[in-house]
């Protein structure tokens, strides 16, 4: 998806499926707020963009990037969601607090996916630099809740049985 731009939100739109009767749940963290929120509006804007109904995009908060996988278990087991996009901004710091939250929401977040047999998508910026959050948060490297977005849409499309690259 990321191109030899290094533009991450440059990707193929083409086929993506009807989501006009798909429902979403956003979940964002608060920690990093004007990059996790910037994220969000991304992710938003591009599933209208693609033609889900506002009132089909649950949009949730939580206080940090490690109870993104709580969260996404809650929403993952209602019946009435189909794909879980999970925003989290974790920049590192002096300490490695940043690892644990990190490899415990990456794991986290694939076990709900697993057990509850939906996508859910790891929309989680883990730069070295706030700058390089900004980049990618609307900014030189696009907006990485637009990918989050489209990422959902392509895999509630993905069909085990279809072969679908063209050679
Ligand atoms: C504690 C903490 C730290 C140091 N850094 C971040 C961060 O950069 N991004 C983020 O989303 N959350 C951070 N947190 C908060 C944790 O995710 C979590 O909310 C707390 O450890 C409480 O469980």
């Amino acid at each position: 998806m990321s191109s030899a731009h290094k533009n991450l939100s440059i990707f193929s739109t083409d086929n993506l499926p009807d989501i006009s009767k798909r429902r979403f749940a956003i979940i964002t963290a608060e920690w990093n707020a004007e990059i996790t929120y910037a994220l969000t509006a991304g992710a938003i804007k591009t599933l209208l963009a693609h033609g889900a109904l506002s009132e089909n995009v649950v949009r949730v908060t939580v206080p940090g990037s490690y109870e993104l996988t709580f969260a996404a278990q809650k929403m993952a087991q209602k019946y009435t969601i189909d794909a879980v996009i999970c925003i989290g901004c974790v920049i590192q710091g002096e300490t490695k607090h940043n690892d644990y939250i990190n490899h415990a929401v990456a794991q986290g977040l694939t076990n709900v996916s697993l057990k509850y047999d939906k996508p859910v998508i790891f929309g989680v910026l883990t730069p070295n630099t706030e700058q390089q959050a900004l980049d990618r948060a609307g900014g030189i490297h696009g907006n990485k809740g637009d990918e989050a977005a489209i990422t959902a849409i392509k895999m509630l499309a993905f069909q085990p049985e279809r072969s679908d690259l063209p050679f």
